[in-house]
C-alpha cells in the first residue's frame, strides 16, 4: 500500500551532481549549503486534532484517525520546524543566480499535490517555473482545488475534483508571493506553494532540515518563510539574511531559530 509520508515536499530532488570544473573557474565555484530551521520558543507546540463539525465527509476524512492541524509542525526531539520554505536570491533584485550546469534543465516536469485524507499532501510544496503542479484527488470524496497568488502573476482558479481525478496547472510563475491552496468543501484544508525561477530552494523536512546542493559560491541572500508565521526575522526578513557559500565544500548554517508568534 502506498503511504503518504511526505508532509512537505520539494519538487526538484535532482540537486546533486558532480561539479563542472570549467564553470567553477569561470563563476567562482559551487558549494552546498545546509541548515535546520528550529522552533525558537521554549515549549514545543503539539498538533491538535481538528473538529470537523458537521461536515458530510467527516466519516471518510477521519477514517485513519483524527486530522491534526498544521499550523506548526515541530519535531519535539530537536525542535525542527517542518514545512518552512528556504531559498537563495541575489542581493540585487534585478540580478539572477548562476545555475550549475547539471541543474539548468528541468528533469521532473510534473509535481503532485494530493488530497487523499482531506489534507493537502504535501502541505507545503516548492516548485520551479516550468514544472506543472498536478492537483490530484485520490480520495473517495470530492474536493475542490482553489489556488491563488499575486493577482497579476498567479491569479489562480478553482476547480472541482471528483474522486480519482486531477488537474494539471502548467502556468505558475516564479514570484515572491506564495500561492495559497484551499478546498472549500473541507474548510480546514490549507496548503502552500512557492514557485522559483532557479533550483536553489527547499522545504524543511521532519527534522526542520534543508540542503541546497551545487549552489553558486559567494554571498547571497537566504530567505526563510513559513505559512503560519511569515518571514523569519519579521518584516526585516523580507530582505533575507546574507550568507556566504564556500566553493567546493559544505556550508553549514546550523540552527536558524524561528521565533514563535506572540501569545
Ligand atoms: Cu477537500
Amino acid at each position: 500500500m502506498r503511504r503518504f509520508v511526505a508532509i512537505c515536499g520539494v519538487a526538484a530532488l535532482t540537486l546533486s551532481a558532480s561539479p563542472d570544473a570549467g564553470v567553477h573557474a569561470q563563476n567562482g565555484g559551487w558549494g552546498d549549503v545546509k541548515g535546520v530551521i528550529t522552533w525558537g520558543g521554549d515549549k514545543v507546540p503539539e498538533r491538535q486534532p481538528l473538529d470537523l463539525k458537521v461536515n458530510p465527509d467527516k466519516k471518510f476524512c477521519e477514517m485513519k484517525g483524527p486530522i491534526l492541524e498544521e499550523t506548526w509542525i515541530v519535531n519535539p526531539k530537536n525542535k525542527g520546524l517542518r514545512c518552512a520554505f528556504v531559498w537563495l536570491a541575489p542581493k540585487d533584485k534585478e540580478a539572477k543566480l548562476p545555475i550549475h550546469p547539471s541543474l539548468r534543465e528541468i528533469k521532473q516536469k510534473k509535481i503532485i499535490m494530493d488530497q487523499p485524507i482531506c489534507m493537502f499532501i504535501p502541505h507545503a510544496l516548492a516548485l520551479r517555473e516550468g514544472q506543472s503542479l498536478v492537483a490530484k484527488n485520490s480520495a473517495g470524496v470530492s474536493h475542490n482545488f482553489k489556488w491563488s497568488g499575486h493577482p497579476d502573476v498567479n491569479p489562480g482558479n478553482n476547480v472541482l475534483l471528483p474522486p480519482n481525478t486531477e488537474k494539471e496547472i502548467d502556468d505558475l510563475k516564479a514570484d515572491r508571493l506564495p500561492v495559497s491552496i484551499e478546498c472549500n468543501i473541507h474548510p480546514w484544508m490549507r496548503g502552500w506553494v512557492r514557485v522559483f525561477n532557479h533550483p536553489y530552494y527547499a522545504v524543511t523536512d521532519a527534522n526542520g532540515a534543508f540542503e541546497l546542493k551545487n549552489a553558486p559560491a559567494g554571498e547571497w541572500q537566504l530567505f526563510v518563510w513559513h505559512g503560519s508565521g511569515g518571514w523569519l526575522g519579521g518584516a526585516k526578513g523580507r530582505n533575507g539574511q546574507t550568507i556566504e557559500i564556500k566553493a567546493g565544500g559544505a556550508t553549514d548554517l546550523k540552527a536558524l531559530p524561528y521565533p514563535p508568534p506572540p501569545p
